[in-house]
This record gives structure tokens, sequence and C-alpha cells, in this order.
């Protein structure tokens, strides 16, 4: 479907033509990017309120900063889609986020304007800060660095870490803080509380003002009043600053608060602060899904909502004929509460992803005992490990991908102490449209290899419930069930829970030569597989294993002594992963059979529908049927 861009728009094929533009057209041209983006992504699909809200600040970028020499970050990168749009991707954007289409976030590889790649929130202070001190460091004295993040990603501990140091840097940064009052959902914390005040309450301006008004009063100061009320003024004004606010503490010179989509002022207050030297930030007040009413209204679900009708609103739904199984993410929601309604120690914890993961159920139902603690991973786990010093048992669910950033809390704070911190970890595996930066494809490896860890992946929602059931009941150590983005199989999945033995598999079907070995939800394509084969007369044993740790050491005794050929298969990293384990085992009790590994290589597989992305890397149902095919083929090991 070709989507036509406005009359000025059409002529923008980067920022070089965008500097054409009259001032006086700017607003139209920040209207006609807004109403592409609503165009494309209506039908296309992808992240939607965070691009509607930055669209001025894009085009005033774009406008007075030199891109690509000037460095522009944005954070996260879902809000680049004006970006994009105006720095020669336009004709393209119909592909983004679609297999071997754009990206859906900046990404080095695909522009030059794309200066950093992003996806995972908080990073851009930091990298914006490396550039620029790179630049002073070649002597490049007049370029810019600019890092563009969000109130919700800056509640990051990253982004103070950079902002701490870029204040003793002296180097040419400036920071834009998009202050939307929004993460994915509203965002949290003192911090958001902070800028919220300093946007209301403009404390300093009071204050001046009550000087003024007390020495115009008096007069005491006759004609030169001014005068001395503005010196007065100056020392007050760097007295309140350094004492009230945040960022001019930490020797960052404050701008603002300024409107975001006064696309004209923000071109002069851009052209100002480019004379200005030195680290600083400009806080912008924005709206969330600006210009598109029912987006302004209802932020969370118009944060990344699918396709829709831009007429109506309407939300496109896949329409199903037979009932459909549940999100693991909508079992997950539903277990905890029920779980805790039977269990008091039950806690929930969630980094910024409560709608997204589902806590918002806990959250609502029980809201002093689930924490939405901001873009903190890091935090969500020690702070769960602290929870369960005090006896109580934390479910800490964090996406698979994000948890990567809290690596050294899961060891150091949770297992090395032995402490039982349940991690649940959503979209494991492909996380599909997102790519990437979003594929949960190390967890099992990374879990694996930590003491006091139990490893474990459901393959069902049954199973989900039971392992939910199995971590809370008396144990130690850190728990993590992995699970992915979307649906299970089970459309009556309001099983009754009961505990699983910890380390013991289930085998689903005997054969006779081979033996499939699958770990979580992926092992459903083994099903499909195993009955394909069955049709043809072949009878191929399946187990699914449940724990890559501990893992079922009797089932694959059982395994090794029975089948020599074997074919492992997991959505995750093929090092160090599940099949890795089950090699580690062969060779350690000196068994020989021929064993195949699927799952994801050592590349960075890039985004795409999550099938499609299993059938690249050889482990949809095709792949897994090929290899058996091919495994069968083979002539048996020998022993030399
Ligand atoms: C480390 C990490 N945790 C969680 C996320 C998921 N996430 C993506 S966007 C977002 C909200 C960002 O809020 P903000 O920076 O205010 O940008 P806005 O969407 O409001 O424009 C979150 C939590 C992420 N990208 N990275």
């Amino acid at each position: 479907m070709l989507i036509k861009p406005g009359p000025l728009l059409a002529h923008i094929n980067s920022p070089e033509d965008l500097k054409k533009v009259e001032p006086k057209d700017l607003a139209q041209v920040s209207e006609e990017l807004r109403q592409y983006i609503i165009d494309v992504v209506s039908v296309y699909g992808g992240h939607f309120g965070a691009s509607l809200g930055v669209v001025e600040l894009t085009t005033a970028l774009h406008y007075v900063f030199n891109t690509p020499s000037d460095q522009l970050v944005w954070d996260v990168g879902h809000q680049a889609y004006g970006h994009k749009i105006l720095t020669g991707r336009r004709d393209n954007f119909h592909t983004n986020r679609v297999y071997k289409g754009l990206s859906g976030f900046p990404k080095r590889k695909e522009s030059n304007y794309d200066t950093f790649g992003v996806g995972h929130s908080s990073t851009s202070i930091s990298a914006a800060l490396g550039m620029a001190v790179a630049s002073q460091y070649k002597d490049e004295q007049d370029k810019h660095h600019i890092a563009v993040i969000g109130d919700g990603s800056m509640t990051g501990g990253m982004a103070f870490e950079a902002m701490n140091h870029a204040g003793v840097s002296n180097s040419n940064l400036l920071i834009i803080l998009n202050d939307n009052c929004m993460s994915i959902d509203p965002n949290v914390g003192a911090l958001k509380d902070y800028l919220t005040d300093i946007t209301t309450s403009h404390a300093y301006n009071k204050v001046r003002d009550e000087v003024w008004n007390i020495l115009g009063k008096t007069s005491k100061f006759g004609p030169n009043a001014r005068e001395i009320v503005a010196k007065l003024e100056n020392s007050v004004k760097s007295f309140l600053l350094k004492q009230s606010n945040l960022f001019e503490s930490l020797n960052l010179r404050y701008f603002g608060p300024v409107d975001g989509h006064d696309v004209n002022h923000l071109v002069d207050v851009l052209s100002d602060l480019k004379d200005i030297p030195g680290p600083k930030i400009l806080h912008c007040v924005t709206v969330k899904g600006k210009g598109y009413a029912l987006a302004e209204k209802d932020q969370t679900k118009w944060h990344a909502p699918g396709k829709f009708d831009k007429i109506t609103g309407e939300i496109q739904k896949k329409v199903h004929e037979t009932p459909q199984a549940p999100k693991y993410q909508q079992v997950f929601g539903n277990t905890i509460v029920e779980l805790a309604e039977q269990n008091e120690k039950i806690m929930g914890v969630t980094p910024a992803m409560p709608s997204g993961s589902s806590m918002n159920i806990m959250m609502k139902a029980m809201p002093e005992r689930a924490f939405d603690v901001g873009i903190a991973e890091q935090h969500a786990v020690t702070f769960s490990a602290g929870l369960a010093t005090q006896g109580l048992v934390p479910y800490c669910n964090i996406y698979s991908t994000f948890m990567q950033r809290a690596y050294d809390q899961v060891i150091h704070d949770v297992c090395l102490q032995n402490l039982r911190v349940v991690f649940c970890l959503d979209r494991a595996g492909f996380a599909g449209a997102d790519g990437p930066t979003h594929h949960g494809a190390y967890d099992l490896a990374y879990m694996r290899c930590i003491p006091n860890m139990i490893v474990s992946a459901p393959m069902n929602e049954e199973e989900l419930r039971n392992l939910m059931y199995t971590a809370q009941l008396p144990g130690e150590g850190g728990f993590t069930i992995r699970y992915p983005r979307g649906q299970g199989v089970m459309p009556e999945w309001k099983t009754p829970m009961q505990e699983i033995e910890i380390g013991k598999g289930r085998k689903l079907r005997d054969g006779e030569e081979l033996a499939i070995l699958t770990i979580g939800h992926i092992g459903n394509y083994a099903v499909e597989v195993c009955d394909a084969l069955e049709e043809e007369g072949i009878a191929v044993a399946h187990y699914d294993m449940r724990f890559v740790k501990p893992i079922d050491e009797d089932m694959l005794h059982e395994v090794f002594s029975k089948y020599r050929k074997v074919i492992t298969v997991e959505d995750g990293c093929i090092n160090g992963g599940f099949g890795s384990a089950v090699l580690e085992f062969m060779a350690d009790n000196q068994y020989m059979s021929q064993v195949t590994r699927l799952g994801i290589p050592d590349a960075v597989i890039e985004h795409g529908e999550q099938r499609q992305l299993h059938d690249e890397c050889n482990f949809g149902p095709e792949g897994i049927y090929r290899t058996v095919k091919r495994m069968l083929e083979l002539a048996p090991a020998t022993i030399l």
C-alpha cells in the first residue's frame, strides 16, 4: 500500500533538505511528519505514542544541528521514527520491523545518522558522553553531541552514572530530557515527582519574584533598584539552582522546562544552546501520543498498539474460529495472584513492565505486595534479594533480554547468599519484530553456570503454573522460570497446581533409534514433528527436560543408553545452553551418541516474526524434521 507523504515532507530526503524549509513552515513539516507516522504505523504496526510525542523535537534537532556530523543519540530508540523518516528512510519506512526490513530502533549498520545502536534504555548519555570526549581528544571542537532521553529512561541507574561523569567532564554534551510523565506505563518513583515539581512550581522563579516585589515595594535602592535586583537575582539564582536543582547539583547547566511541541521556540532554544559549551540539560515537556487523541488519552495502550484503523481507532485483532490458548503473560499474571492469595510471603517485582509482564494484575489486586520499580533491573534484583532475606518470596519478573543488565546482582546478591528469589523471565527466545536488542537468547546459558540457581522452562501453561507453584515451596537459591512471548497451547489452562520434582523431566514418547530432547515451549514443535514422523511409520522419542539445571541425569542415562542418535532443541543460544548441558553430561559419563544441537547460532539474528526466525535458525518444525531425517540416514557412530 502506497502511503503518500505531505507536500513538504515529500521533498525532504535528508536533513539538508529540511534545512531549506523556511522557519514559518516548520510547524507544517512537523504536522506532515506526524501524519506520516500515523499513516504508516496504522497500516504496518510498530511503536506509536513515543514518536508522535517527539515530532517537533526531531524536526528542530535536525534543523539546528549538523547531523550526522553532530552526534544525535536516541535513548531506547522506539521514539526515533520521525528521525528515520527525515534521514532518508521515508520511502522504506513501511518495512519497519518487517523481516529483512528496517529495524524498529536506530542501528549503526542501517544509517550514518544512527550514531548508536539502541533498544535497551538509559544508555544514551553514556554513549553521547563517550562521543563527546572522543571529539575533545581529537580536537574536533565544533562537534555537538546530543542525547535524547525520556523521563522513564532517566530512572535507569546508567543515566545517573553517566551524568555523574558528565558533570566533571567539560565536554560538549547536550542532554535533552523528553519529559512526558510516562514510561510504557505511567512513570514511577521520586524522580517523576521531582520533574513534575520543577515543571509546575518553578521554585526559583517564585523566589525571584518575591525578591523583586519586596525590593520594589520599599524602593530603598532608588533609581538603581533594577540593577541591584538583577545582581541579587543572579546570585540568588545560582545559589537556589545549585541547592534545589538536581541537575545543576551535578554540574550540568539546566535549561527549561520548555514546551516540546513549539517547534520554532525549540529551534531558537537549541540554536542558543549550541553556543553554550560544556555539559548541559534541556528539559522538554511533551505529550506522549501528541496529535492522535486516543493515543494521548490511553498512552499505555498506544505505546505499541499494532495495526489499527486510523479513522475509528479500532485496533486490529486476529479472529479465531476455535478457542485460543492464553498468552504465557496472562497465565503468569493470574497465577501469581492465585498463589499470593494462598501464600502471604509472595511479593511481586517488575522493572517498568507491569502491563507487558501482567504484573499489573497483582499490582491492582494487592498494591502493597507488588512493585513497579522503574527501569531499574539491577535494583529490582537486589531489592528482591533484600525481601528474601526477611523470609519473603519475591517473584521478580524481568524480560529475559533486560535481565542481562542485572547479572551481577543475580550472582552476587541472590545466588552467593543462596536466597530464594524466583526469576520469571518473560520474552525468552526470539522477541520477534523488536529484533536482536530484545531477543531473550542467552538466559539458559548465563543462568546455568551460576551455583545455587535452578533453571527451568515450561512447555505449556500447566507446566508454568506448576513451576510457579513449586518455586514458592520452602527452598533456597535462585529459581528461574523462562517462557516466551505469546500464546501457550492450552485453551483450558486453569489446571489445579501441583508440585514438580525439581530437576525431573517428562518423557512424552518412546522411539526406536533417535530421541529429541527439548526445553520449554519450543518442545511443541517436536510434538508436531514426532506426529508427522509417526504417520510415516517412524517412531522418534521425545523428552521434555523441563530443567536445564539441575538437569535430569536419570533421564539422560536412559536416553544415552537407549538412543545412539540425539537431537537437542532450544530457543536459546547454542553456545553454553541446554544442548551444551546435554553434551557435557554425555562426555562426563563416557557415552557416545551422535548429537545434533539445534538452537540460536553464534550470530546476531535480526528481527522478524518468531516463526520466521525459528525457521531461519533451523529449529522450526521443518528444521527439526529435516534434522531427524538427516540423522537417521547417518551411519551409526563407531567407537575407535
Ligand atoms: C533496560 C530496559 N528495560 C526496559 C525496557 C522496556 N522499555 C522500552 S520503552 C520503555 C519506556 C521508556 O520511557 P521513556 O524513556 O519515558 O520514553 P517514552 O516512551 O515515554 O517516550 C521501557 C520501559 C527497555 N527498553 N530497556
